[in-house]
């Protein structure tokens, strides 16, 4: 058995944990890992500031399926990290993240840099550890990664003294296996919920899908496929749920929930049964919970037993991985003919889409759904687009038809603006050959572009789209509906985005007419690097539908018809 130094076990176990990337920044109670790092075959990209390393390694998670891994000195660098974390923890993305800690002797002493980083983010992780001897380093990290990926996933942090990555041991990785008797993820239905859930299923004359993000996270796409197809059950997305069935699939609805589109939310308020597979009833999803699919049963297929009846009364719960519940489902459920639901739902949506913007004649002003739909287009719909938070990333959802699980990553539960620069360099790393498009708001975007000079370090190609309004947008738009347009704190005087990506040796591009749109979104995409395209789009247009905050499903504000245009291009 060999002897080695905490910081030296760190980077053993990361390697044997499979890591090939870590995003860092480094600082004085962390230096001795640093240090370490010179003898490991491990690929350090460093950040601009330790937010863009939590969203790297949450991109990359959420990119690959894997565990990502960020790394931080002790205080500041520590709580740089806080809201990243956060947003793993909300959108369940597996992460491990490393903070470096004052020595152990002087914890609790304000010593330079000291924060207590495990107190701190106690209610954003999973699990958090506080490490001060080299021997306890590699079962943490073993234990970290196994929490991080099993059952629900999330983020686990695990803060190290610098004594502990300065004092040696004996390595032994066998011995450092996890050992956690108190922890189970591995629940499993009893009989009775399979027999309850299935008389239902078999009876429901109107049934519908609510398709959430535990299906790509329990990798079960093809089998939610199989039973709906099965069933004759239409399918209708939460946002983190979009890519799971491809869009394209006849039964895939769209979107739910407050800028959802209004056939599939009048069709869940109509529903006779629910079938939640991997969502967690948001209120961005739910809306009134009082008048919430009032006449349906609802069956939850969920991982999580926190989850049962946290927001919504179910009738039957089916308590584990989705994909192991569907294997036991799909042989006993029925195949019935579900085809007058199915027309009736097709109708609705006819009724919708006169009042697509799509539709609209071109004049002359330029919406973001046209940008969008066009960056659609262009990519033929296969490029891994990150999204920041706003009205942009509400666009996104509606018209760039995700067709594969993991094509689309966006910040749902905390919407943390800042969130896309950062995870897209992330997800870069995970899927080097994927076309990666940032879609991000001009407020957004000023949260973490410091993150260019990463891409341009990294050498890696990015194509950045900000869908510039030149407002806090989608609060601007509370602002117009709830507020009387009293636009307090909203409008924004930007930069110019392209000048500035100019500066850190980006290619820059603007668009302000409808008609250059295609030709720029070809020319950056044919640029070999990185490029931007700073889309100056119509300011005051809003999102619709729009279900306002605490009304029913079904009160959903429509837009306009003929199109109500305002903003400042005549
Ligand atoms: C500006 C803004 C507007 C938004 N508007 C909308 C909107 O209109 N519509 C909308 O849908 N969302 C909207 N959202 C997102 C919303 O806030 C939530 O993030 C989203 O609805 C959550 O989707 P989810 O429940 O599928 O995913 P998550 O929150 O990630 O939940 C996944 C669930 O799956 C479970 N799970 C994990 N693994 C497994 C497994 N192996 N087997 C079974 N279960 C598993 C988890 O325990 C969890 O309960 C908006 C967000 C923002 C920022
Ligand atoms: C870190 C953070 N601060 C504040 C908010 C509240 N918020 C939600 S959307 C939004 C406006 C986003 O503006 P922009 O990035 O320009 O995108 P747009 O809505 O205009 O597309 C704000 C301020 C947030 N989600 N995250
Ligand atoms: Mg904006």
């Amino acid at each position: 058995m060999v002897t080695k130094t905490g910081a030296e076990i760190v980077w053993e176990c990361l390697q044997r944990e499979g890591v090939k990337h870590i995003f860092g920044y480094p600082g004085g109670a962390i230096l001795p890992t640093y240090d370490a790092l010179t003898k490991y075959d491990i690929h350090h990209v460093l950040v601009r500031h330790e937010q863009g390393a939590t969203h790297m390694a949450d991109g990359f998670a959420r990119a690959s399926g894997e565990v990502g891994v960020a790394i931080a000195t002790s205080g500041p660098g520590a709580t740089n990290m806080v809201t990243g974390i956060a947003t793993a923890m909300l959108d369940s993305s597996p992460m491990v993240c490393i903070t470096g800690q004052v020595g152990s002797k002087l914890i609790g002493s304000d010593a330079f840099q000291e924060t207590d980083i495990t107190g701190v983010t106690l209610p954003i992780t999973k699990h958090n550890y506080l490490v001060t001897s080299a021997s306890e380093v590699a079962r943490t990290i073993r234990e970290a990664f196994y929490i991080a990926k099993s059952g629900r996933p999330g983020p686990v942090l695990i803060d190290i003294t610098k004594d502990a990555q300065q004092g040696t041991c004996k390595f032994d990785w066998e011995a450092a296996a996890p050992q956690l008797p108190a922890y189970r993820p591995d629940h499993s239905p009893n009989a009775g919920d399979f027999e309850r859930a299935l008389a239902l299923i078999n009876k429901a004359k109107r049934p519908i899908i609510l398709a959430g993000h535990g299906i790509i996270l329990s990798g079960a796409t093809e089998l939610v496929k199989k039973f709906a197809e099965k069933a004759h059950v239409p399918i209708a997305m939460t946002l983190l749920g979009i890519g799971a069935i491809p869009a394209s699939h006849p039964l895939n609805l769209g979107m739910m929930g407050m800028h959802g589109e209004s056939w599939v939310n009048t069709a869940i308020q109509e529903a006779d049964l629910l079938l939640a597979f991997g969502m967690r009833f948001d209120d961005r999803v739910t809306g009134n919970l009082k008048n919430y699919a009032p006449n349906a049963k609802k069956i939850h297929i969920e991982i999580d037993p926190a989850e049962i009846n946290k927001n919504v009364r179910i009738d039957v719960a089916l308590v584990g991985d989705l994909g192991e519940v569907l294997e036991e489902l799909i042989p006993k459920t029925d195949t019935t003919d579900r085809s007058e639901w199915n027309n009736y739902i097709r109708d609705l949506k006819g009724d919708s889409a006169v009042r697509d913007i799509q539709n609209l004649p071109d004049s002359g002003h330029l919406y973001a759904a046209h940008v969008i739909n066009d960056l659609w287009r262009e990519t033929k719909g296969r490029a891994l687009v990150v999204t920041d938070v706003g009205q942009h990333q509400m666009w996104e959802a509606q018209y760039y038809h995700h067709d594969e699980p993991r094509s689309l990553i966006t910040s749902g539960g905390l919407g943390t603006m800042g969130f896309a620069l950062p995870a897209a360099i992330g997800a870069k790393f995970a899927r080097p050959d994927a076309e990666v498009w940032v879609v991000v708001g001009d407020g957004g975007f000023q949260m973490t572009l410091c993150e260019l000079a990463t891409i341009v370090q990294e050498k890696i190609d990015i194509k950045i789209a900000i869908i510039n309004n030149g407002f806090l947008g989608m609060v601007r738009q509370w602002q117009e509906f709830f507020y009387e347009k009293r636009y307090a704190a909203t409008p924004l005087v930007n930069p110019d985005f392209a000048k500035l990506a100019e500066a850190y040796g980006i290619r820059g591009f603007s668009v302000d007419k409808r008609s250059d749109v295609v030709s720029t979104l070809q020319e950056a995409r044919q640029h070999p690097g990185p490029a931007l395209i700073d889309f100056r789009v119509e300011q005051e247009d809003s999102v619709y539908p729009m279900v306002p905050a605490g009304a029913d499903l079904h009160q959903m504000i429509r837009r306009p018809s003929p199109l109500f245009e305002t903003g400042s291009d005549e």
